[in-house]
């Protein structure tokens, strides 16, 4: 053990122990895309608060709360995972079993489009996520993010690109791979963004596998950065490094099922499920370790805690940019940029799966300054949001599979 790791553990171990401050985590129902059908688990340890460490979390209500209208502008779907907004009004979803779909303005659902690649629909895997090329209006492209079957059910997650010709998508090629392939149903990510250079980052899931998260010669637990192309950037913080993917830009990620850029500061930022707490929303740096499973605000589900944590904080790792005590089970996020509803301007939204509502982060310039839940009335797991052409939030219901349009009520 180094030097500097016995001396942070001393540290650690005189900490002020927030525990007794912590909300009980008894009463969280674990996400059913996350958790095993086990019996309500006795928590016997929560984290230790490590080093008086603690990142910014528990943000207050907002000062005025939100009275929203929600229209179901579409259904049918079986378990939406996915939208983005063409060019023509109309959206493109993908649903998990491995269906890609226009749904019209008023709602109308396509047949599945031709020429989408076979998924690996089992667990948590599937037809995961869509966006545009940047050059869409030229190019034609649309990206997918999916879980790729293989030999032995070693299903991994991968990203390829179309071009979209009437009802259907041609020249399809993938062009990553998270390797190597793992016989795992769980934790495929994940969620493709490109950034005002153009470059595209995907953000991943470890499988289920924590360790994975740590090593840089494993895909698992990062998030990647490639050329449209697929090709590697020259200026990648792990190029030309020996035992490591030249494909990273972070990684210590666990399953990340939401990723935005910031409309003001052009960052990425990415969401990630915890274990039983520890939901997290992290601001991805280039090369840096985002702590997984080293560091956790979370435990198991079965209440211990995660075998590899030393406690919420650990050396040479980042603090999240904001958690969550109770897991929400974050997935899709939207930046909230439209002049439709000023008062939700620079808001941050992402949606619960465990918790099935919408959460509103009120923020000032990155700082979460409010937390607000909304659509908790509905009972349904919110897989996806964004913001459509004319200002309202789109949402992705994924139980029922249905698409609400969700506005502030006049
Ligand atoms: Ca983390």
């Amino acid at each position: 053990m180094s030097k500097q790791m016995l001396k942070w553990m001393s540290l650690a171990a005189v900490a002020v122990t927030l525990v007794a401050c912590q909300k009980p985590e008894a009463s969280v129902a674990p996400s059913a895309q996350e958790a095993p059908a086990a019996p309500e688990p006795t928590i016997t340890s929560l984290p230790q608060v490590s080093d008086g460490v603690r990142a910014p979390h528990a943000a207050p209500a907002p000062d005025q709360a939100s009275s929203i209208s929600v229209t179901e502008v579409a259904s049918g779907l079986e378990v939406p995972w996915s939208l983005t907004f063409l060019p023509d009004g109309r959206m493109l979803v993908t649903e998990r079993v491995g269906r890609l779909r226009f749904v019209s303005a008023d709602g109308v659902l396509s047949d599945p489009l031709a020429g989408v690649p076979d998924v690996h629909a089992q667990g948590q895997g599937g037809l995961l996520d869509v966006a545009l090329s940047p050059g869409f209006a030229e190019d034609s492209l649309v990206y997918l993010s999916f879980a790729e079957p293989g030999g032995e059910d070693k299903a991994t997650t991968a990203l390829g690109r179309g071009r979209l010709a009437g009802d259907r998508l041609e020249d399809w090629e993938v062009i990553f791979r998270q390797e190597p392939r793992l016989a795992s149903g769980h934790h495929f990510g994940s969620r493709i963004v490109f950034d005002r250079e153009g470059y595209l980052f995907l953000a991943l899931g470890e499988n289920n596998d924590r360790p994975t998260s740590q090593k840089l010669d494993h895909l698992q637990g990062k998030v990647i950065r490639l050329h449209a192309d697929g090709s590697v950037p020259q200026d990648n913080p792990f190029v030309g490094h020996d035992n490591a993917r030249p494909e990273i830009w972070s990684y210590g990620h666990r399953n990340q099922q939401g990723a935005a850029l910031h409309p003001m500061t052009g960052m990425l930022w990415t969401s990630e499920h915890g274990p039983r707490g520890g939901d997290e929303v992290n601001i991805p740096r280039a090369g840096k370790n985002y702590g997984w499973p080293l560091a956790t605000y979370g435990i198991n589900y079965s209440g211990q805690p995660i075998p590899e944590a030393i406690g919420t904080a650990a050396p040479d790792t980042e603090q999240p940019h904001y958690y969550f005590e109770r897991s929400p089970g974050l997935s899709g996020m939207a930046f909230y940029t439209h002049e439709r509803f000023p008062a939700w301007k620079g808001s941050l939204f992402l949606g619960g799966l465990a918790t099935m509502d919408l959460i509103r982060l009120q923020l000032d310039g990155d700082a979460v300054v409010a937390e607000e839940r909304l659509l908790g009335d509905r009972k349904t797991r919110v897989r996806d949001v964004r913001q459509g052409p004319d200002g309202y939030l789109y949402v992705l219901s994924e139980a029922d599979g249905k698409i609400l349009r969700i506005g502030l009520a006049d």
